[in-house]
């Protein structure tokens, strides 16, 4: 644990320094203009509801209401393994651009369900959901609030947001004429269901939102927020650039930036292990391609090389930056020179991971996604589930004998229907003797004429590329919204294997180009360890919720956010050897965490933010 005392204490006076000079959170790029100032907002004033079964009434462009039904205060509910009780509070639902579409003929509308608490806080809490949204039949998307973090000690309704969740404007369940396989993805067929999905839901929602609250409580809200992770986090991003007046503050878990490019990369990923997959029925079978072994020697040599370079050998490997340079596949893993030899990884695994790490590739090497950091969560379950399948309660691993896994689901047609213009037939995924499988494997990610390309088309009825729909217009332009004194936190898991980290750090890099105090409206929080919006070896225990509001309403900028570690009974895949409730700061990127040299490793007092 002492090792790097004396580096530590080194960068520790370099703390002190950049408190009296007034941050360190990055020089501005030479040039940059000064902006104006970001003005302050008050602070929402909270009301009580004294309208529910009236609002059934209340008419507002394209909108059917469904019900409006007061839920009594006690009501139980369960959200990914977390109980919750509520508060008294009005639950609506209706329906927005309500159509049938002639592209395919299947009926759409935008579904949404608010929960009005009668003792209301003052503000609108915007809930964008994860995966391909398309459903409101789960806790986890019903308008309770997520606060996002692992395991949350309570929702957003319960803190007195009144709060609004969408299926974002088509049911996944809904089109019983292509197989069960598609079923959530093939929406994007239509160009309106796709637009509405990429966006424009957002643009539809909230201003009948507000002018709803409005008639509930006899005002409007005073602050507006949206807090989403994974793809909700990837909504925020587009929101912030896209539609900058509809908030004050949004959190953004780790997002779907780039999310087409992202489900290039899983593409590339499949394609990668299948080369060394063993096969099954002549195929590979990608589940089997790296064992529980080889990803835990990668974990400990990462470790090795990469723990203390944050001042404490402690698990978690803070400067991810550092690594990058200390830690080498190449050179720290050995590769084995023969079947039976252990502690190793073969040649082939060794170019095979660094072929994944490094991210899809066009003909000419350029970088179609981005590279990924070796880090110690990849030995975890979650690690393995995304890039192998194998989903607990979904359909197995991936290979050729079950090519209907959650990743070739989710990667396989998102890409075929919702990200690639023209979009597939369904015919060629799930017709006769074709399988979602053989379309990932048989994909062309680049040469003349590539399948990846049709990311970037253009035309064929579709308002925008795809990949212009699905990610922010101009992403380090935030002007509009920093003017008005909006907020923003972004946080992302360094082992998070959906969307790697190194392409949000990029996006924030860019945001100085244009913002050159850009840590004056938003932040980023790198999470060490943590996987896809929490879980794995990490301290994933936060709220950010908290922190948006007091920044947006009080000028509290987010100095440090307070992160706790969980118990194996709340998150299987933490290190079990870390005793529990142990706390660490997440610092604004692109400072780190770092240990004093003295004090308890297990409290976040004794570390700081450089
Ligand atoms: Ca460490």
């Amino acid at each position: 644990m002492q090792k790097n005392r004396n580096k530590t204490l080194v960068v520790a006076a370099g703390a002190l320094l950049c408190t009296f000079v007034g941050g360190c959170a990055g020089r501005p790029p030479a040039g940059a203009g000064a902006e104006p100032a970001v003005p302050q907002l008050t602070v929402a004033s909270g009301a009580v509801r004294e309208k529910c079964a009236e609002l059934l009434d209340f008419s507002h462009t394209s909108l059917r209401m469904l019900s409006a039904e007061t839920i009594p205060h006690g009501k139980q509910v369960s959200i990914d393994g977390v109980a919750y009780q509520l508060p008294e509070h009005c639950y609506v639902r209706g329906r927005m651009n309500e159509r049938t579409s002639p592209v395919d003929g299947q009926g759409y509308a935008i579904r949404f369900e608010m929960s009005l608490p009668k003792d209301w806080n003052g503000r609108l809490f915007f809930q964008p959901n994860g995966g391909v949204e398309g459903s409101l039949a789960v806790p986890m998307v019903q308008a309770y609030g997520r606060t996002l973090g692992g395991s949350p000690v309570d929702t957003a309704l319960q803190r007195g947001f009144a709060v609004v969740t969408t299926d974002s404007g088509h049911d996944g369940s809904a089109n019983t004429s292509v197989a069960p396989a598609i079923r959530q993805q093939v929406f994007g067929i239509d160009p309106q269901a796709r637009t509405e999905n990429a966006h424009g839901y957002v643009a539809v929602v909230t201003p009948m939102a507000k002018k709803l609250i409005a008639a509930a409580y006899g005002k409007a809200p005073d602050r507006s927020y949206m807090v989403g992770t994974s793809n909700g986090g990837r909504v925020g991003m587009v929101t912030a650039a896209r539609y900058p007046a509809l908030f004050d503050g949004i959190v953004s878990g780790p997002p779907a930036f780039n999310l087409p490019k992202a489900v290039l990369a899983a593409i590339w990923n499949a394609q990668a292990m299948a080369a060394i997959a063993p096969l099954v029925d002549g195929k590979a079978d990608i589940s089997r391609s790296f064992s529980q072994a080889d990803m835990d020697l990668v974990a400990n040599r990462v470790l090795e090389r990469c723990d203390a370079l944050d001042g404490l050998d402690d698990g978690l490997v803070f400067d991810i930056q550092a690594c990058r340079q200390a830690f080498s596949l190449k050179d720290d893993v050995p590769t084995c020179s023969s079947a039976l030899e252990t502690n190793c990884l073969t040649a082939a695994k060794k170019n095979t991971l660094d072929k994944m790490m490094q991210g899809p590739k066009d003909r000419h090497g350029n970088a179609l996604y981005a590279e990924w950091p070796f880090d110690p969560g990849m030995r975890a379950l979650g690690w393995r589930q995304w890039q192998m399948g194998d989903f607990a309660n979904a359909q197995g691993p991936a290979s050729a004998s079950n090519p209907t896994s959650r990743i070739m689901t989710l990667t396989g047609p998102g890409m075929a229907f919702m990200f690639s213009n023209p979009p597939q037939s369904p015919d060629v995924l799930t017709g006769q003797g074709t399988t979602i499988f053989d379309y990932v494997m048989g994909f062309r990610m680049n040469g003349e004429g590539a399948d990846a390309l049709k990311i970037f088309a253009t035309g064929n009825g579709y308002a925008e590329a795809p990949y212009d729909e699905y990610t922010p217009p101009h992403p380090d332009d935030l002007a509009a919204f920093r003017q008005r004194g909006a907020k923003m936190i972004v946080y992302h898991g360094t082992a998070d294997p959906v969307f790697s980290v190194n392409d949000t750090i990029r996006w924030y890099e860019a945001l100085a180009k244009n913002h050159r105090n850009r840590a004056e409206f938003v932040r980023l929080f790198v999470v060490p360890g943590m996987l896809h919006s929490y879980g794995g070896p990490a301290a994933d225990k936060f709220d950010m919720v908290t922190a948006i509001v007091d920044w947006v309403e009080k000028g509290i900028a987010p100095q440090r956010i307070v992160a706790s570690t969980r118990p194996v009974r709340e998150n299987s895949e933490t290190n079990p050897t870390w005793p529990e409730g142990r706390t660490r700061p997440l610092c604004p990127y692109p400072q780190i965490a770092r240990y004093l040299g003295e004090g308890s490793i297990e409290t976040e007092t004794s570390f700081v933010c450089l």
